[in-house]
């Protein structure tokens, strides 16, 4: 079924129908009522708060609810709800209140994202706006397709300061994505501070493609973004990239090098030139102490080592060191995520990400039989940094030109022949930053395409269709205006003027 278009909401919910009635209206003496007894769901309320008294104006008082008759208002609410899931969440609109479910804190969080979207855009507005502050009325019961709804951000090619990362924290959540995977290291700059090898930072993080200064996150700054990431229900993933793509850490220690010498910084864009010492003990003494450290720093389940396009090193070394490192993030408590060509290892790590659509996928789908999870993430349709078309400033070409049809218009399930449902942990959205400089060109890029790869994330395919998906992005447009986001009208949408 697809949500009504004047709902607008994206993602799309799993059902969405309109009551009857005026629906709520927000005023002066609204207040957020939060379930007694979890102070979780009370941060949610005050979160909420947050978001609405900057633009409202009005005080929005965050209580505790009592007892019975306290259920006017905008009320959340924890439920037993099995069939919700953790993320899943109700939500009813009537005249006197707006009742938020879920079983927990995470689907609150999930259904305030649309609560603000029934809103007017003017809501995200950061000075105070004039009414009304109109919800319509409507009975939506929602959860997602996938459990991994991702989006990457490569902060190795140029730097991105912890402000610039929060904002784009804020920027995916809005869309419900839980996971924000982060790309630390590349041959252009190490971005985080690793206490027992201290020029990874020092002098791998004071690079970035093009000659600017690069930078880095100490471990508090890096804390920062997980904790800001947490409180969104948003997963961090650090990503080590091994063995390939590792210049900066070359160039920081000779000894990580096979003939003792440490190249210089590099600050081009070619990819697959370098590789660790494979041979060399010292290169795995590195590896515990980088992983065992980010580990520490990393609440989530899940440790990405990279391995994409280690293109000098033989296959069968190749595959002894993916299970090698695999070993290394296990001891450290964490699962292995690694690129498509990890799949061949023996075994592959638990989860594999699918990219290269030039490339063979029987390994991926060799791991999937072997009990892999894959995270799918098409060049073709989820590279954000591809060009919208040939006249767009930013970006690259070389998996095509992604419009914003491309990104939205397709079926996890259906992408690679023998792969269904099961196997899929879900998709994430890459944002290679060869060519972006600024939180600007990031923006440029994400938007409008970020909101359709975290609906085909979210929705069931039922709920999605390319005609009612053009309007509700649109819609979108103020809000973006509202929250400053600089994006690309693309010609594909009917933006409003
Ligand atoms: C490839 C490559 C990256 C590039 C990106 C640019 C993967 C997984 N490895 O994707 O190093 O930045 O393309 O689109």
């Amino acid at each position: 079924m697809q949500p009504p278009v004047d709902l607008s909401v994206i993602p799309a919910p799993a059902s969405a129908r309109r009551a009857a009635g005026p629906g709520f209206a927000l005023d002066t003496s609204t207040r957020i009522l939060s379930p007694p007894g979890s102070p979780a769901a009370a941060r949610v309320g005050a979160y909420l708060a947050g978001v609405l008294r900057r633009s409202t104006g009005y005080p929005l008082p965050v209580a505790s609810a009592g007892g019975e008759g306290e259920r006017d208002g905008i009320v959340l609410e924890t439920t037993r709800d099995g069939q919700l899931g953790d993320e899943g969440y109700e939500l009813e609109v009537s005249a006197v209140a707006v009742t938020l479910r879920a079983r927990g804190a995470e689907g609150l969080f999930r259904g305030v994202q649309t609560l603000r979207q029934l809103l007017p855009a003017k809501v995200e507005d950061s000075t105070v706006q004039r009414g009304p502050w109109r919800v319509p009325a409507v009975r939506i019961v929602d959860r997602p397709r996938f459990a991994w709804r991702g989006a990457a951000l490569d902060v190795a090619r140029h730097f991105f300061g912890v402000d610039e990362v929060e904002r784009y924290i804020d920027l995916i959540s809005l869309y419900k994505l839980n996971v924000l995977h982060l790309h630390l290291t590349d041959d252009q700059g190490w971005r985080i501070a690793v206490d027992g090898w201290p020029k990874l930072a020092s002098h791998g993080g004071s690079s970035e493609v093009g000659g600017g200064r690069g930078g880095f996150y100490s471990k508090q700054d890096y804390e920062r973004i997980v904790r800001y990431a947490q409180d969104r229900y948003v997963t961090v993933v650090p990503e080590v990239d091994v063995p390939g793509h590792v210049n900066a850490a070359l160039s920081s220690y000779p000894e990580l090098n096979c003939d003792g010498r440490a190249p210089r910084l590099y600050t081009g864009t070619s990819v697959g030139f370098t590789s660790l010492c494979l041979d060399k003990p010292v290169t795995y003494r590195f590896l515990d102490d980088v992983i065992g450290e980010l580990a520490a720093l990393t609440p989530g389940p899940y440790l990405h080592v990279g391995g994409d396009e280690a293109k000098t090193v033989p296959g069968d070394r190749y595959a002894r060191f993916i299970e090698r490192v695999q070993g290394i993030v296990r001891a450290h408590g964490k699962r292995a995520i690694g690129w498509q060509e990890t799949a061949g290892a023996s075994p592959p790590p638990p989860v594999v990400q699918y990219w290269d659509i030039a490339a063979s996928a029987d390994a991926v789908r060799r791991a999937a039989q072997r009990g892999s999870k894959v995270v799918l993430s098409p060049a073709s349709k989820v590279y954000l940094d591809m060009k919208y078309d040939a006249g767009t400033r930013l970006g690259l070409e070389w998996a095509g030109h992604v419009e914003v049809r491309d990104a939205y218009d397709w079926d996890p399930a259906k992408l690679l022949d023998g792969m269904g449902e099961n196997d899929l942990l879900g998709v994430e959205a890459q944002l290679w930053s060869e060519t972006l400089r600024s939180l600007r060109d990031m923006e440029f890029m994400a938007f409008p395409r970020l909101p359709g790869v975290a609906e085909v994330g979210w929705s069931p395919a039922s709920s999605r269709h390319w005609d009612g998906y053009r309007r509700r992005l649109a819609a979108q447009a103020p809000r973006w205006s509202a929250l400053a986001v600089h994006y690309h009208r693309s010609p594909q949408i009917p933006w409003p003027r």
